[in-house]
């Protein structure tokens, strides 16, 4: 065999070698990690860490145009251009524009107007924090969105900060559309030690809503999360579904649904306001919870659902970890959007 022919053998087996020493001491896939498993338990991401990407696709272009063209009209034509690119929505995009025409000049230094960015960015994601409505018995939330824009992890996720303040929780599989999707659920469950209701794959979703909801009620637990599977919204049909299942949850318990949830992933960007048009017709949205947060410079799409929409954001997925979700906070997304660091 010839010394090169050698050489690559040699570099692929250490690949597969590594692959393998990966895989017995990396983290279960796409599982949540127990942090008492181990003392190298990925960090919880940050709105820092979370918001890396967006940050240097939108800030960092935007305190980039400033730095280069502050002195010309040129320089709010390339922040037109750098907020419709990074889907930030025409109307935020008119009212940014609007506030920096009038306030930029002020800034003498780049602190100023990264100040001057960041309190405008603020100010268009402020919500008056909306008293989720309360009646006797469990708060349920109902869970929709679109497949794969991560519904189950954000369920799983809620309930571990749920159950951390100490509030009974249980769980309802009524994405019965594949097996492999209450196997989800049922693996979060026991991870986190929570109740689960769950029928067989192909079940009458509203039948193990129904189910579920009586056993919280039996349970006497506070909190009730529905999953519900990943339909296309542009079929109407199973819209009418989930509809179902919101008044299933009615009956047995008064005022439920407390809270629609819409699962948005920021990665798609545009695309997430036309699925959350059609969800808010068909079933009035509350609250947003924006997922995958860091894995997309396409972050700017908060503003988009706020202005466009008028919807809270409530939650952000900041990455695949079961503390990886925040509770949805302005300042704190403007501070990290336009941090110096990237500590
Ligand atoms: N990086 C990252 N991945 C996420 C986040 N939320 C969900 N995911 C991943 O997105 C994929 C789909 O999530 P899943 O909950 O199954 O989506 P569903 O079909 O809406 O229930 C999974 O691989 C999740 O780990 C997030 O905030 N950050
Ligand atoms: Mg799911």
């Amino acid at each position: 065999m010839d010394p090169l022919a050698l050489a690559v053998l040699a570099i692929v087996g250490s690949v597969a070698i590594g692959a393998a020493v990966a895989k017995l001491f990396g983290p279960a896939e796409a599982e949540p990690t127990s942090r008492a498993a181990s003392d190298a338990a990925p960090r919880p991401a940050t709105w820092t860490s979370g918001l890396a990407k967006t940050r240097g696709g939108l800030a960092g272009r935007l305190l980039a145009a400033w730095r280069e063209s502050k002195e010309s009209e040129d320089w709010l034509h390339q922040v037109e251009e750098t907020l419709l690119s990074s889907d930030v929505g025409m109307r935020a995009t008119q009212a940014l524009v609007e506030t920096w025409r009038k306030e930029i000049g002020r800034a003498g230094s780049e602190a100023d107007a990264r100040a001057i960015m960041r309190e405008s960015v603020c100010d268009l994601l402020s919500t008056e924090a909306s008293g989720a409505a309360t009646g006797d018995g469990p708060h349920v939330i109902l869970v929709v969105g679109v497949n794969g824009v991560g519904k189950t992890t954000t369920i799983g996720k809620l309930a571990a900060r749920f159950q951390r303040d100490g509030r009974k929780v249980v769980l309802v599989a009524a994405d019965t559309f594949r097996a492999a999707a209450i196997d989800q659920l049922t693996r979060w469950a026991e991870r986190l030690g929570v109740d689960i209701v769950k029928h067989q794959d192909g079940a009458d979703p509203s039948a193990v809503v129904f189910d579920g909801v009586k056993a919280a009620v039996a349970r006497s637990a506070d909190v009730v999360i529905i999953d519900t599977a990943g339909r296309l919204h542009v079929k109407a049909n199973l819209m009418e579904e989930v509809k179902k299942i919101s008044r299933t949850a009615g009956r047995e318990i008064d005022g439920a649904p407390h809270e629609v949830l819409l699962v948005i992933d920021a990665t798609t960007g545009q695309n997430a306001l036309n699925q959350a048009r059609v969800f808010n017709e068909a079933l009035g949205i509350h609250g947003v919870a924006l997922t995958k947060l860091d894995g997309t410079a396409r972050g700017g799409v908060a503003l988009a659902i706020r202005t466009e929409l008028g919807l809270p954001i409530r939650y952000v997925g900041l990455g695949e970890g079961p503390e990886d979700l925040a509770e949805f906070d302005a300042a704190a997304f403007a501070e990290a959007l336009f941090a110096e660091s990237d500590a």
